[in-house]
């Protein structure tokens, strides 16, 4: 194959490279402006987007509320990502990384910040004591699989995603690459819930609370697209586990929350904004 491509010896930004994201995409961390994040009445105040990643705490924390833990109450702040709010200095102070979803929890002193929705999940995991094992084997089969979706889905969104869905083009060398590596990622979860209800047992735990939006919304709904181009319905026990998350009615509400469609809320200040 000919090199369409070789690298100069020091690479420089082309701000103009294109691709979806190109506006939000630069290789410096840091705030642009500054701005200060609202803060509202509830001890938990979640800086975030309904995306794959958004999602994983909002259905913590309304399956939480759904146990009765009246102090999971939370705001929910909507962050646009496509128009820089992650880079806004109030954002910043709470993820460095620039990215949602971000949570303080304003009922320690002083407050704590919690970023990578991993993080989050065990985070609030712990504070409330649902969720996640307390410890042997139960604990370590959930703790590896919330890490392996960790480690996992940025093959899907940044690899898979980034060049079937955003890319300026369409390439075959990355599509191929990243495709074999997906779909061999929906085997390993096949594979694994072939004899088992939930990816760490028998138990719905935060493991499932992450991969459901990224692998079980990819089975459902074929993220970018790719339902038919990935025959993502032959991983049928996939399917299965993600059809009986999708109908829990936390996950249905954890889904609306900062999406600014019309069934959604851009913001999430009280259980009752859910009937509004
Ligand atoms: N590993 C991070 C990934 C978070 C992430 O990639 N968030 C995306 C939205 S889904 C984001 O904020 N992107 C904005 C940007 O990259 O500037 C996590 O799980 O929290």
């Amino acid at each position: 194959m000919a090199d369409t491509y070789t690298p100069p010896k020091v690479w420089t930004w082309e701000a103009e490279s294109g691709g979806r994201f190109a506006n939000i995409n630069r290789p410096i961390a840091g705030p642009t402006h500054d701005k200060e994040l609202e803060v509202g009445k509830h001890p938990l105040q979640l800086y975030s987007l309904g995306t794959p990643n958004g999602v994983k705490v909002t259905i913590m924390l309304e399956e939480l509320l759904a146990l009765g833990e009246s102090g999971a109450e939370y705001d929910a702040w909507l962050i646009n990502i496509g128009q820089g709010d992650q880079f806004g200095s109030g954002f910043v102070d709470v993820n460095p990384n620039s990215k949602i979803p971000a949570l303080m929890d304003h009922s320690t002193n002083p407050p704590t910040r919690v970023f990578e929705s991993g993080a989050i999940l065990i985070y609030l995991a712990e504070k409330f004591g649902h969720f996640l094992p307390e410890s042997g084997q139960e604990r370590a089969e959930c703790l590896s699989w919330l890490m392996w979706l960790m480690g996992s889905a940025p093959y899907l969104g940044g690899g898979f995603g980034h060049f079937y869905a955003y890319a300026p083009e369409k390439w075959q060398y990355p599509i191929d690459r990243y495709a074999m590596e997906i779909k061999r990622q929906l085997d390993v979860l096949d594979r694994n819930l072939a004899d088992r209800a939930f990816l760490a047992g028998e138990n719905f735990t935060i493991a499932d609370m992450a991969t459901y939006p990224w692998y079980g919304q990819l089975v459902l709904t074929g993220l970018y697209e790719s339902k038919e181009f990935l025959e993502v319905e032959s991983y049928k026990n996939v399917v299965r586990w993600a059809n009986e998350i999708h109908e829990r009615p936390a996950v249905k509400r954890g889904r609306r929350v900062n999406r600014a469609s019309k069934s959604g809320l851009a913001e999430r200040h009280d259980a009752s904004d859910f009937d509004k």
